[in-house]
């Protein structure tokens, strides 16, 4: 073994594990940014805070399923914790490096030092740190391997010295790595034929089964064995948010995201089937609309990586541990389709129950109101989204709008969504672009979410990160309006408003300062042409669209 410093070794693995982005905010592994420009290919993405680094690094990951690299100093180190909590929430290999103390000089008040490590605790599968040089190659294999395995999740090393100094030391290392923990999934372990069998024959004889299908299906890569295991069964398909993107939303068998943020439709079928199958969800709040939808009792199957997921929330008739991509293609291969013709009234039900949903919603999605209505920029998305294209989708309002009222044309489209902070998905589509930069990212916002992280326009610009992001802007974080309403008891005063509402800005005129391509929509007849236009300019773009403050996205029926 040849002597190297901890910054080679780092540089080089990183690049060994196919990283082509790193994003952060300086001053941390200051050596090791020196060796990737001698040594590496690898863009160092300088942002405009961490928690926003934490967001790209998450984008990054969840649009290719490669770990997500994102870095800070200890001062910054609680920022990008912060950030990594959405990728927590979401199961996203996300790799965060920090400085940290040093053994030297602790408790000795050193300029901007606490112990970090306890935060990143809860938001991570993998926390710890690096306080030899000679454990470089050794943690950072741990690292990837954690964050990609299994459910994947976070992983966090804390670098002895507040940046890290740690990697200027020498040893006799070697910048060992293991691609198969590059990206998700590692592994695909094999269900027991027993268990396929069981679940199998359970689902067969159900005569109105629908399938849950959630992010571990992305993850696993399944969509395929899903939609083609639903078509030979005749099942309709209900997707958790973080699934969306398993079933285009056009596919006749596809009933809309069920849940809290979801679409009627969705949540009538799962609420009237006789056997639900959960296939890689973890059957959360968000998904069940807290164990609503489908109802505690109702029977129901399970498919999952993660032993401990199976029946955590619903007891099950049976359950299969494995990759969902595996289990759902045994199933194909022992399924019988001739169990399909007895499901046939079901599958109509569901079909004229989505046909109601579209029939009850189609004056907003078709809506030439000004300002223009949220439910017509969904509408214009799914018609102009490129068959390629990514979507990402922040939280709250932006959340209900686009996973209830947005369809994805094709299995070759993503749709990732933040798992519940405000702010997420302007930062991540950058990250996704990163990831991608020959495919389409549209990112749809408001403009509270916008807001958080405004600074990124001008990282898009320095860097060319070609994303549009769509916004919209209703000078409001008017899902709030509902629960103002609420605790004044029944109706809000005038005074109130000052808890939820904004000035109006035009973010194309504030796009177009930093230097990106600003575009403000106040008519419903000019979204179209605007996405047309935005997608084709090859520059970062602001879609700036004025909406309706009243209009608020529909509740979840139960
Ligand atoms: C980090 C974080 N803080 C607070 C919230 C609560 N929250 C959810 S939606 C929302 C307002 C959303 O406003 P905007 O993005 O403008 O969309 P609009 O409701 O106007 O459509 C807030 C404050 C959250 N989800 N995440």
């Amino acid at each position: 073994m040849a002597k190297m410093t901890g910054a080679q070794c780092l540089a080089d693995m990183l690049a060994g594990y196919g990283v082509t982005h790193v994003f952060m905010v300086p001053a941390v592994l200051r050596r090791t940014f020196a060796e990737m420009e001698r040594r590496t290919k690898i863009k160092r993405i300088h942002t405009h805070g961490e928690k926003s680094a934490a967001y790209m690094a998450d984008g990054y990951a969840r649009a290719s399923g490669k770990p997500g690299v994102c870095m800070a100093q200890v001062i910054g180190a609680l920022n990008l914790a912060a950030g990594v909590r959405d990728a927590h929430l979401a199961h996203s290999p996300v790799i965060a490096f920090t400085g940290g103390r040093d053994a030297k000089t602790k408790f000795r008040k050193v300029y901007q030092e606490v112990d970090d490590v306890p935060a990143f605790e809860a938001v991570t599968k993998f926390n710890a740190t690096v306080d030899d040089v000679a454990r470089f190659p050794d943690m950072v294999r741990q690292a990837f391997r954690v964050a990609v395995s299994g459910t994947p999740g976070p992983v966090h090393l804390q670098f002895r010295g507040n940046e890290g100094q740690v990697d200027a030391e020498e040893a006799d290392i070697e910048p060992l790595v293991e691609t198969q923990f590059a990206r998700v999934p590692p592994f695909r372990p094999e269900p027991e034929d027993g268990s396929v069998r069981a679940a199998l024959r359970i689902l067969q004889d159900a005569e109105r089964p629908v399938i849950v299908a959630g992010g571990g299906v992305r993850a696993s890569g399944a969509g395929r064995e899903l939609v083609t295991l639903a078509e030979k069964l005749a099942i309709p398909v209900a997707t958790s948010l973080n699934g969306k993107d398993s079933i285009p939303g056009v596919h006749p068998l596809s009933v809309g995201v069920c849940g809290t943020y979801s679409r009627e439709s969705a949540n009538k079928v799962v609420g009237l089937a006789d056997l639900v199958c959960f296939v890689g969800t973890e059957t959360g709040g968000m998904t069940t609309h807290f164990w609503a939808v489908p109802k505690i009792g109702t029977p129901a199957i399970q498919i999952d990586i993660d032993p401990e997921a199976l029946g955590r929330n619903y007891p099950l008739k049976a359950s299969v541990l494995g990759d969902a991509k595996v289990v759902l293609e045994r199933m194909l291969a022992h399924g019988d389709g001739r169990s399909a013709a007895k499901r046939k009234p079901w599958v109509e039900q569901a079909r004229w129950i989505c046909k109601e949903w579209y029939a009850k919603f189609k004056p907003e999605l078709e809506s030439d109101a000004v300002p223009i209505r949220p439910e017509r920029m969904c509408a214009e998305l799914t018609k102009h989204v490129p068959d390629d294209g990514i979507v990402l989708v922040d939280t709250g309002h932006a959340g209900m709008w686009m996973g209830g009222m947005y369809d994805l044309r094709t299995s070759n489209q993503s749709y990732l969504r933040s798992a519940g902070h405000l702010g997420w998905a302007f930062s991540a589509g950058l990250g996704a672009k990163c990831a991608w930069p020959e495919r389409p990212v549209v990112v749809f916002t408001g403009d509270a979410g916008l807001w958080y992280h405004i600074g990124e326009i001008e990282t898009a610009v320095r860097w060319k990160i070609n994303s549009v992001t769509v916004v919209n802007n209703n000078a409001s974080g008017n899902q709030s309006k509902r629960g103002f309403d609420r605790v004044y008891g029944g109706q809000q005063t005038e005074q109130a408003r000052e808890l939820w509402t904004y000035r109006m800005v035009n973010f194309a005129k504030v796009a177009e300062d930093i230097g990106a391509l600003g575009i403000r929509v106040e008519k419903a007849a000019d979204l179209g042409p605007a996405i047309q236009r935005a997608l084709k300019a090859d520059r970062p773009v602001i879609v700036d669209v004025v909406t309706d403050i009243d209009a608020l996205a529909p509740v979840a029926v139960t």
